[in-house]
């Protein structure tokens, strides 16, 4: 059963990529769902382009390689056509923290019920290694002829802010943490990110930075908001410092579409639907 979640083809990761941590922590997921009584047919993977979107020829689920940057509107389309698929989106910091941060942060301000995991290694992997919003402020990629000058985002701060209801971060090498995150946040009812740091082994390996700095906090509350917006602010990914892991926020919101005043009834009724859209325009 193991094997035949991870698929034959050829894998092209480098040694070293945390991506191989991801994949195995997804699939363990994807193994308790099923002895949960999910099977792995109502389950969608939905990836972006870039190393990190490979998982989806890597695991044996269904799944679709979309646009760079636009994962998260394909993946909100799924989502509102079979509310019962459970939706996850395997996605790079370039993609989502710059071509896919608007979609990224209205799908979390609406709460649409997916999972999303940015890859977060901080450069483009798959284009060489360019500089991306979470590249910290200093690093020399393939897109800058000098060190970066700028600030980086703080990609937990943005999700806070706009809402999003459950908010995490994982690493690659706490992998048994990850997946811990990956299994609560697919739970979660509504729209959840896990912002991973992931080694890139090749452009961004941070292994001992992160190794020494990233902790699990034991007195958090996440159902404290104001606690998770200062929790953050530890480690704004421009300087070093403390790392807090695990769910940073948490909060049960209605979720769009299922709620209303989209009813999940009338989408499946699609003349009583589009007859909605016609007595709207009126
Ligand atoms: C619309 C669009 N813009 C840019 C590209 C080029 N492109 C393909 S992969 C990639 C880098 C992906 O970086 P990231 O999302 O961080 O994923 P990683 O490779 O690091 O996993 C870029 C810029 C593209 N394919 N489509
Ligand atoms: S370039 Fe980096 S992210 Fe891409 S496969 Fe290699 S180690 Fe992994
Ligand atoms: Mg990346």
């Amino acid at each position: 059963m193991t094997q035949q979640l991870i698929t034959d083809a050829q894998n092209t990761w480098c040694p070293g990529c945390g991506n191989f941590a991801i994949q195995h922590a997804i699939k363990d997921v994807i193994l308790r769902l099923e002895s949960e009584g999910i099977p792995r047919e109502m389950i969608v993977l939905v990836a972006g382009i870039g190393c990190h979107a490979k998982m989806a020829d890597y695991l044996n689920i269904n799944s679709l390689y979309t646009l760079h940057g636009r994962a998260v509107s394909f993946a909100t389309g799924i989502c509102m056509t079979n509310p019962d698929l459970h939706v996850i989106c395997c996605l790079g910091d370039g993609d989502t923290y710059a071509e896919g941060i608007a979609h990224l942060l209205f799908a979390a301000k609406r709460n649409v019920n997916m999972t999303v995991l940015v890859h977060n290694n901080r450069v483009y992997g798959l284009t060489g290694g360019q500089v991306t919003p979470t590249s910290p402020t200093g690093y020399h990629g393939k897109s800058n002829p000098y060190e970066s000058t700028e600030i980086s985002f703080n990609p937990l701060s943005l999700l806070l802010s706009a809402g999003c209801s459950f908010v995490a971060r994982g690493y690659t090498q706490r992998q048994k943490e990850l997946t811990e995150l990956i299994y609560a946040g697919i739970k979660h009812s509504g729209f959840s990110c896990i912002d991973i740091l992931q080694i890139c082994a090749t452009f961004m390996n941070k292994t001992k930075e992160y190794d020494e700095q990233t902790y699990i906090p034991d007195d958090h509350d996440p159902e404290d908001f104001d606690a998770a917006c200062r929790l953050v602010r530890e480690y704004p990914y421009t300087t070093s410092g403390k790392i807090a892991l695990g769910v940073v926020y948490r909060e049960k919101r209605e979720v769009f579409h299922v709620g209303t005043p989209y009813k999940q009834q009338e989408y499946s009724n699609t003349e009583l639907f589009v007859r909605r859209f016609i007595d709207g325009r009126r």
